[in-house]
């Protein structure tokens, strides 16, 4: 097992959160890097539907350790919220860390999001309206608030001052909106801090401790490859590295100290937000997959774009990732259809591209190069061995192995923990 960073290799909702609880029985110590509450991981065990925005999914174990490192932005009243919503349904919250380095996303974060998109119209990004991107630009800037700054009145009020002037300025001139009090952040802010104080700490030394002591590790990422801020479809992104090297510094771990990195793939794409899908379907089929697949944002609830497998994506989700092994998931979704693509390629311009276009735009005017295989009638959510899968599911999975070059370990049937398959 040892340590091993857990990526999406999509553009998020590939399933991490179940592959997640799944490992994280046999793991020490789960650490979410980056991204915030823009995240949602659905976990399905035999108590219920758990789904968890900030905690990493690995919560749900009591001998896990759950960490969120340096790389997370924390919207304190929605931990908070989290922290008290999973306590009442009997999920201890105990052996519980943050990162005193993690940023705060303030309301003006959440307020400059929601306005920011509103002034984009049609160009818009389709954010999750959480802060995301006015807390990074917060965090790159230098006026950060950090979660261990909540301890201590004097340095929040500080930073507070140097933020605020220039927040509330941006507010009233650019955005004609109300401004914001300082006293009463303060308070809000500083009470957060109070709740929080019991779990604030150096995670970092935490973490690196633990892997000293040959601890299991899984590095847990939220949103996915094409949605990195370096290696996605940007500007169509979010504000953080969701990739395999974010593990490193959204967590203050050393890349020597990494074993592997799983890939999560989704038996086909989806996409929620604006930005360039080559294998959409918008037609009826896509419906049918959206419905098949329950394929709704857990945290806003948005419809999300469906489409075939796109194996160039993953290929370059591979390649930026490092990815040691793949598991697949939805794959019952697929099941009853009489026919199935997998993408292999583009066409743009007339010529064939073979690698995944850096420029977004490019991406755009890709027409996608399909291979068609049969489907299959068989309900794959009762099997339980690789072997009895219909041997059309299995030429679809073996091609999709081929095209990326990375093997598959883990096959996910359904969302109920034991339908699982694990691939020797
Ligand atoms: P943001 O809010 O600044 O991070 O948005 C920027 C882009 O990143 C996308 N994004 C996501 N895509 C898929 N799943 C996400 N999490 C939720 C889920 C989303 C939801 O699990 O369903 O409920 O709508 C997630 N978070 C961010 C976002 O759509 C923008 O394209
Ligand atoms: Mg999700």
């Amino acid at each position: 097992m040892a340590n091993v960073v857990l990526v999406g290799s999509q553009w998020g909702d590939e399933g991490k959160g179940k592959i997640t609880d799944m490992i994280s029985k046999k793991t020490d110590v789960v650490v979410r890097y980056q991204g915030g509450n823009n995240a949602g991981h659905t976990v399905v065990v035999e108590e219920g539907k758990f789904k968890l925005h900030l905690i990493p999914s690995g919560i749900l174990y009591e001998d896990t350790t759950c960490v969120i490192a340096n790389g997370v932005v924390i919207d304190p009243a929605v931990l908070l919220e989290e922290i008290e919503s999973l306590n009442d349904r009997g999920v201890k919250v105990n052996d519980f860390h943050i990162s005193s380095n993690a940023h705060v996303i303030m309301p003006y974060h959440r307020q400059l999001d929601q306005m920011e998109e509103a002034r984009k119209g049609n160009g818009k990004i389709g954010t999750t309206g959480r802060g995301i991107g006015p807390v990074y630009m917060d965090k790159i800037g230098r006026f950060g608030i950090k979660i261990g700054d909540l301890l201590n009145e004097e340095v929040l009020r500080e930073k507070l001052e140097a933020t605020l002037e220039l927040k509330n300025s941006i507010l009233t001139e650019v955005y004609d909106a109300d401004t914001f009090d300082i006293d009463k952040l303060v308070t809000e802010y500083l009470e957060y801090g109070k709740q929080l104080k019991e779990y604030i700490t150096d995670t970092s030394y935490l973490v690196n401790q633990a892997i000293k002591q040959d601890k299991n590790v899984l590095f847990e990422g939220a949103q996915g490859t094409l949605l990195d801020i370096d290696h996605g479809t940007y500007p169509y992104v979010t504000s953080s590295n969701p990739t395999a090297g974010g593990a490193c510094t959204g967590a203050g771990v050393g890349p020597t100290k990494i074993d592997s990195v799983l890939g999560i793939v989704k038996a086909y794409t989806t996409r929620v937000g604006a930005g360039p899908f080559p294998t959409e379907l918008t037609g009826e089929m896509g419906e049918i997959i959206r419905k098949q697949g329950q394929e709704f944002g857990t945290t806003t609830g948005r419809p999300r774009r469906c489409g075939w497998l796109d194996a160039t994506i993953v290929r370059y989700a591979a390649r930026v990732n490092g990815l040691t092994s793949m598991a697949v998931t939805k794959l019952d979704v697929l099941d009853g259809l009489e026919k199935v693509k997998v993408c292999t390629g583009y066409k743009y311009k007339g010529k064939t591209l073979e690698e995944f276009p850096t420029d977004q735009r490019v991406l755009s005017g890709c027409e996608p190069i399909y291979e068609e295989f049969d489907g299959w009638d068989e309900d794959t959510s009762q099997i339980r061995e690789y072997d009895n899968l219909p041997e059309n599911a299995k030429i679809y999975l073996n091609r999709l192995s081929e095209l990326v070059g990375v093997k598959i370990s883990i096959l996910s049937i359904g969302p109920k923990r034991e339908e699982t398959i694990v691939i020797d």
